[in-house]
C-alpha cells in the first residue's frame, strides 16, 4: 500500500499537483501527505490539537477503510504522526468499514466511538474503544456495539451539566444520554425530527426529508448548540443549524463550506484553539485523490459577531502558524507540515519514524527559528542499505543549503545510530527543508533530530535549563522550589514551584550579565500545572535608569496536570539607559496553582 501510493505521487501526481498545489512546496493543506485520511474529528487537550482520522487505503474504489490514525500539533502547521492505535481487529465483533469516529475526553481517558460493520448482522453499529492517552493504545470497551440500528457518524458532546449526548446517524438523525461512563447510555435512542426549518430545505438529490445527509458535530459555544453537518448528498456541502439546548429544536442556519474539492463527501470537525477558531474537513486534493481516497485539511476562520459562521473555502495554505518551532531540543521526524515522498512507520526506538526515503524526497518543518544562529545538526537515522546524504535546506527543497549529513548504513533499518555535522547560515526564522539525496532505492530511516545553537552570543543565558541540577541556578519569586523527580520533561528531574501566592511567583533566574541590548531571544520552556489549568507564560523583567518593563517572551498556554506544554517565541529585547536587573520568569497569567518546569532555553 506504502508504495501504491509514492508510485502515485510520483506519476499521476505530477499533473495533479499542478492544478492541485501549483506550489505544493508552499502548501500545507492537506494536512497528510503520506496515506490518504478521511473523516477529521479534532480534541483539544493539553496545549495540543489531537487530531484523529480515518484512513481510505490506496486505489479504493469504495469506502474500504480498515484503521483510524492519529496526528497532533500545537502550532496548527508542523503536525506530528502518531501512527494507527487503533483498527477493525480492536473489535472483535467488527469486520468492515472504520468509518467516521469522533473521541472525547472525560476522566482522565479518551473513548473513541466509531461506525464500524457488525459481523453478527451485516449492517453498520457504532463501538466505543477507550485510552488512558490520547494517542492510545486504544482498546474495546465493552466488547460489543454500544448501539446498533445500522446507521453511522457518531459524535460526543459533554454538556456544562455534565450530561453527555451520543449523537449519529445517516439517513436519519438520532441522539441518546450517554450515562457518566461514556460507556453506556440511559433511555431509549431519540429521533431527532427532520424538519425542513430545523435541518433545511433540499433543492436537488431528493429523496431524503431534509438537507441532513450523515457527519453530525455537535458543540456548544457561548450558549448556544451548534449542529455541523454533510449536507444533500451528492456531492454535499457542510451546512449546520443551531438549538437552545443539546436536544433542539434546531434551526436551520445555512452554509459554511461549499461543495468543492473533488470529494463528493465532506466531513467537519470544529474546534477553538489558543484564540482561533478551526474547521476541519476532507477533499480530494492529493495526487490520485478523489470520493474514495480523501485527505483531511483545515482552515482558521472566525465566526461573525452574531456567532453564526462566515462561509469557509477550501486553501492550500490552510491556517498560520502559531508561534515558531524551536530547532535545539529533540524534534520528532514525523513532525512535518509537508512531506514529499516519504512514508512513516513505528519506530523500534518508541513513536514513530519516516521511513521508505528514496533520492529526491524531502521533509518540510515550518517556521523554524534558529535565532542566532545553529552550529550543528544531529539526526538518529537507520540504514539496511548504504545510506545517503540529508541536506538542509532554508525556504525550499532547493534553498539555500546549510549543512549535509553523510548517513552510512547501520545494518538495518531499525538499528538506530546519531550522525552529527556541521551547519553554518542558519539564522532567523525560516522553513526547513530536510532533503535526502543518494543512489537508487531506500536510503535511510529517520527517527528525529535536533541542531545545536551557534556560539557567541547564541549561546543558552539559563544556567541549568535542563533542571538535572535540581534547583541550581533557579529561585522562586514567591513559594518553595524544590527539584521533583516524579515527572520529568525529558531526562530525570523537573522543578517545582508550589505554595504560589500570586500569579507572578515563578521560578526565575537573573540574566543581567548576559542579555544584549537590541538582540532577538527565542524561549522554549516546558510547564506542568500540580493542579487546574492554569494559563501559563513566559516574561522577561527588564529595569533600566529605574524603570522596569516586561517583555512577553512567550504567548500564555494552557498546562494541564496529566502532560507538558511547551511555551515558545521569539522577542527582541531593548532598554534605554543603564541595566540593573533582568529576570527571566515563569509565571500564570491568575491564579497560584503550583507549577512543574522543565527544558527552558532563552538564546
Ligand atoms: O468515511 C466513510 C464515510 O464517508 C463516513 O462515515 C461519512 O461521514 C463519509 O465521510
Amino acid at each position: 500500500m506504502r508504495i501504491a501510493l509514492r508510485t502515485v505521487l510520483c506519476t499521476v501526481g505530477l499533473l495533479l499537483t499542478s492544478v492541485l498545489f501549483p506550489s505544493a512546496a508552499g502548501a500545507d493543506n492537506p494536512i497528510v501527505q503520506t496515506i490518504y485520511t478521511a473523516d477529521p474529528a479534532p480534541l483539544v487537550h493539553n496545549g495540543r490539537v489531537y487530531l484523529y482520522t480515518g484512513h481510505d487505503e490506496d486505489g479504493s474504489t469504495y469506502f474500504t477503510m480498515r484503521d483510524w490514525h492519529v496526528y497532533s500539533s500545537s502550532d496548527m502547521a508542523n503536525w506530528t504522526d502518531h501512527g494507527s492505535p487503533m483498527s477493525l481487529a480492536t473489535f472483535a465483533w467488527a469486520d468492515a468499514n472504520a468509518w467516521a469516529g469522533h473521541v472525547a475526553h472525560r476522566n482522565g481517558r479518551f473513548y473513541w466511538y466509531v461506525p464500524v460493520r457488525d459481523r453478527a448482522t451485516g449492517s453498520m453499529a457504532i463501538g466505543v474503544a477507550v485510552a488512558d492517552s490520547p494517542t492510545g493504545p486504544f482498546r474495546d470497551a465493552i466488547g460489543r456495539p454500544l448501539v446498533n440500528n445500522g446507521e453511522i457518524d457518531p459524535n460526543v458532546l459533554i454538556d456544562d451539566n455534565g450530561q453527555a449526548y451520543l449523537y449519529w446517524g445517516n439517513p436519519r438523525l438520532w441522539y441518546v444520554r450517554l450515562n457518566t461512563d461514556m460507556i453506556s447510555y440511559s433511555g431509549s435512542p431519540t429521533q431527532i425530527p427532520l424538519t425542513t426549518a430545523g435541518f433545511g430545505t433540499r433543492t436537488g438529490n431528493t429523496g431524503r426529508p431534509t438537507l441532513y445527509e450523515e457527519g453530525p458535530w455537535v458543540f456548544k459555544r457561548n450558549g448556544l448548540y451548534y449542529n455541523v453537518f454533510a449536507a444533500e448528498c451528492c456531492s454535499e456541502f457542510i451546512g449546520y443549524s443551531t438549538a437552545p439546548s443539546a436536544t433542539g429544536p434546531w434551526t436551520y442556519r445555512g452554509t459554511i463550506m461549499p461543495r468543492q474539492g473533488g470529494s463528493f463527501t465532506n466531513h467537519a470537525g470544529v474546534i477553538d484553539f489558543n484564540g482561533g477558531s478551526y474547521f476541519f474537513y476532507h477533499n480530494g486534493a492529493l495526487p490520485g485523490g478523489g470520493g474514495y481516497t480523501r485527505s483531511v485539511a483545515v482552515e482558521r476562520f472566525t465566526y461573525n459577531a452574531d456567532g453564526t459562521f462566515p462561509t469557509i473555502n477550501m486553501t492550500t495554505a490552510g491556517p498560520p502558524q502559531i508561534g515558531t518551532l524551536d530547532p535545539f531540543v529533540r524534534q520528532e521526524a514525523e513532525t512535518i507540515a509537508w512531506a514529499s515522498g516519504v512514508e512513516t512507520e513505528p519506530s523500534g526506538e518508541g513513536g514513530m519514524n519516516v521511513g521508505f526515503i528514496e533520492n529526491g524526497d524531502h521533509l518540510k518543518v515550518k517556521g523554524v527559528a534558529f535565532g542566532d544562529g545553529a552550529s550543528s545538526f544531529t539526526a538518529r537515522v537507520a540504514s539496511a542499505t548504504g545510506g545517503g546524504r540529508i541536506e538542509l535546506r532554508l525556504g525550499s527543497a532547493t534553498g539555500a543549503l546549510v549543512g549535509t549529513c553523510a548517513v552510512a548504513g547501520t545494518g538495518g533499518w531499525q538499528s538506530w545510530s546519531s550522525v552529527t555535522c556541521p551547519v553554518s547560515g542558519a539564522t532567523g526564522t525560516h522553513d526547513l527543508y530536510l532533503r535526502f539525496a543518494g543512489g537508487s532505492g531506500y536510503l535511510l530511516n529517520l527517527d528525529w533530530w535536533q541542531f545545536t545553537p551557534g556560539g557567541g552570543s547564541g549561546t543558552d543565558l539559563l544556567a541549568n535549563g535542563t533542571m538535572e541540577n535540581g534547583t541550581t541556578g533557579w529561585t522562586a519569586s514567591g513559594g518553595t522550589l524544590t527539584a521533583a523527580t516524579d515527572v520529568a520533561h525529558a531526562g530525570s528531574r523537573s522543578l517545582l514551584n508550589s505554595g504560589r501566592t500570586a500569579s507572578w511567583n515563578g521560578p526565575h533566574q537573573n540574566v543581567t550579565a548576559r542579555l544584549t541590548n537590541g538582540k532577538s531571544y527565542l524561549t522554549s520552556v516546558w510547564v506542568r500545572s500540580q493542579s487546574g489549568n492554569p494559563s501559563v507564560k513566559a516574561t522577561l523583567t527588564v529595569t533600566a535608569d529605574g524603570t522596569t518593563s516586561y517583555h512577553q517572551l512567550t504567548p500564555a498556554r494552557t498546562a494541564g496536570t496529566n502532560g507538558w506544554t511547551q511555551l515558545t517565541g521569539t522577542t527582541t529585547v531593548s532598554w534605554t539607559g543603564t541595566l540593573t536587573n533582568a529576570s527571566f520568569y515563569v509565571e500564570t497569567t491568575a491564579g497560584t496553582d503550583g507549577l512543574y518546569v522543565d527544558d527552558a532555553s532563552f538564546r
